[in-house]
């Protein structure tokens, strides 16, 4: 599996760094080969000086092609996304011209890095998305080749504080979910920022918020690509997930999928010692990890990947069920027919054992917050106009500022009717409608 990664605004381009900081271990090589990296951003950031701040050598001539979207909205766009929409509608031949010569086209996955909360990744995703399919979709057909490249997007929600200080971070978020659900991606991957918190606090992590985030997020991507890398030099598995499996587990049919990863790493003391099976470790796996909060009872499927570092394989197997028995232990526990479970053999220096899993389509409670916070904002208007006025730049006439509001206004809108709609064919139980 071939994955082209676009980080878009500030959160995707730290998470694409800090994907290419972990990935270049050498001990994830077959991994980082299957890899392109590419950041785009308005705000004007000296590309080379950036990465040397967040930590990030190159190895193997890979880099991480950067590309300024626009010089006209130098600091980016202060979480105003239907700005930075209409930017990435103007500038794009522009974009995917500096793309075109580094994409390779037997990529099997685009993935579109960046926050719902902010403006310039919010704005910019979803319509690059769409008019990036277009492109690739033409030279699938010119090629005659029954194949497609899957579209995913990664998005990092909030932290819980934040909406206090900027309240608009909420109602981005579900302006940005609205939009995927009616654009041409198969699945939109949920990392919620307050999660984190919250499991940060429970166990007593320490560390930076955010950085846990994006290290648990290049995380989840190694080890997914991991899992569909026929590398067997370093990566054995007894059933490698195809991307055939990807559609099949992650895209919803008539609509993206949204996938809950899940991840924990266990030292093999912890379960060996301790008086856990596996079955127990992945239900309090699922039960403490799962990255955005969900209820895990109700879902369409899961995929489970138990990665074993090889040396201990002879260790844990006779402990092991296969993986079908876990399978039918998941029917029995959840009800639930549709999964996909694999353990894949590790050989890395390290003695944990990790479990990976992927959620789709689980009933997610914050999407009636944000629904409710949302439909407040639009219908409201002063509370859009406050927000709107606050996060404008300046200098610009009361006139302009009077464009930026009508405009908000009208695109804020349209983004919540396609949020409610997506929530109602859902099933969400939402107040006053
Ligand atoms: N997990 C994580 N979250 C981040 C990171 N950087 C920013 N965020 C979150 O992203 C949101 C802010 O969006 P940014 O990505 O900074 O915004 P942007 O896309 O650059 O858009 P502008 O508003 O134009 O600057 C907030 O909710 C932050 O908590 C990061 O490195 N990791
Ligand atoms: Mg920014």
């Amino acid at each position: 599996m071939r994955t082209f990664n676009l980080g878009l605004g500030q959160c995707g381009r730290y998470v694409t760094y800090e994907m290419y900081k972990q990935m270049s271990q050498p001990r994830y090589l077959p991994i980082f080969d299957q890899f392109d990296f590419f950041t785009g951003d308005f705000e004007q950031i000296t590309h080379k000086d950036e990465l040397e701040r967040a930590g990030v050598t190159y190895i193997k001539e890979k880099e991480i092609h950067h590309r300024s979207l626009s010089t006209q909205t130098g600091g980016g766009v202060g979480g105003l996304w239907f700005v930075s929409k209409e930017v990435a509608k103007q500038e794009f031949s522009k974009f995917y011209e500096s793309i075109e010569g580094i994409y390779p086209f037997d990529s099997s996955v685009f993935n579109f890095v960046h926050s719902g909360g902010g403006g310039t990744g919010c704005g910019t995703g979803p319509t690059f998305l769409d008019l990036i399919y277009e492109k690739v979709q033409e030279k699938w057909k010119k090629e005659k080749k029954f194949e497609e490249t899957i579209f995913f997007s990664t998005l990092v929600l909030p932290f819980e504080g934040e909406s206090a200080k900027y309240p608009i971070t909420e109602s981005n978020s579900a302006a940005a979910i609205g939009r995927y659900m009616e654009s041409k991606a198969h699945s939109v991957f949920l990392m919620d920022n307050s999660t984190v918190d919250e499991i940060k606090e429970r166990d007593k992590i320490s560390g930076l918020s955010r950085e846990i985030a994006n290290r648990w997020i290049a995380q989840w991507w190694i080890w997914l690509t991991a899992a569909s890398t026929e590398d067997p030099s370093i990566l054995t598995y007894e059933v490698s997930f195809e991307t055939a499996d990807m559609r099949r587990h992650f895209y919803n049919g008539d609509k993206p999928g949204i996938i809950i990863p899940c991840y924990k790493e266990y030292s093999i003391e912890y379960f060996t010692k301790g008086n856990f099976t596996l079955y127990g470790l992945i239900a309090k796996t699922l039960q403490n990890y799962l990255l955005t909060n969900c209820l895990i009872e109700k879902f369409r499927s899961i995929v489970i990947f138990i990665i074993i570092p090889m040396r201990l394989k002879e260790k844990l197997q006779p402990i092991l069920p296969e993986s079908h028995k876990i399978g039918a232990w998941l029917t029995d526990t959840f009800d639930h027919e549709d999964h996909f479970v694999s353990y894949i053999h590790h050989d890395t220096p390290t003695n944990t054992l990790k479990i990976v899993a992927f959620l789709s389509d689980p009933y997610i409670p914050i999407f009636v917050d944000y629904y409710n916070k949302f439909k407040k904002v639009v219908y409201s208007k002063n509370d859009l106009e406050h927000m709107i006025r606050r996060a404008a730049p300046r200098h610009v006439s009361k006139n302009e500022l009077q464009y930026f509001v009508e405009e908000g206004r009208s695109e804020y809108l349209k983004a919540f009717e396609k949020y409610e709609k997506f929530l109602k064919k859902e099933k969400y139980e939402l107040e006053g409608s």
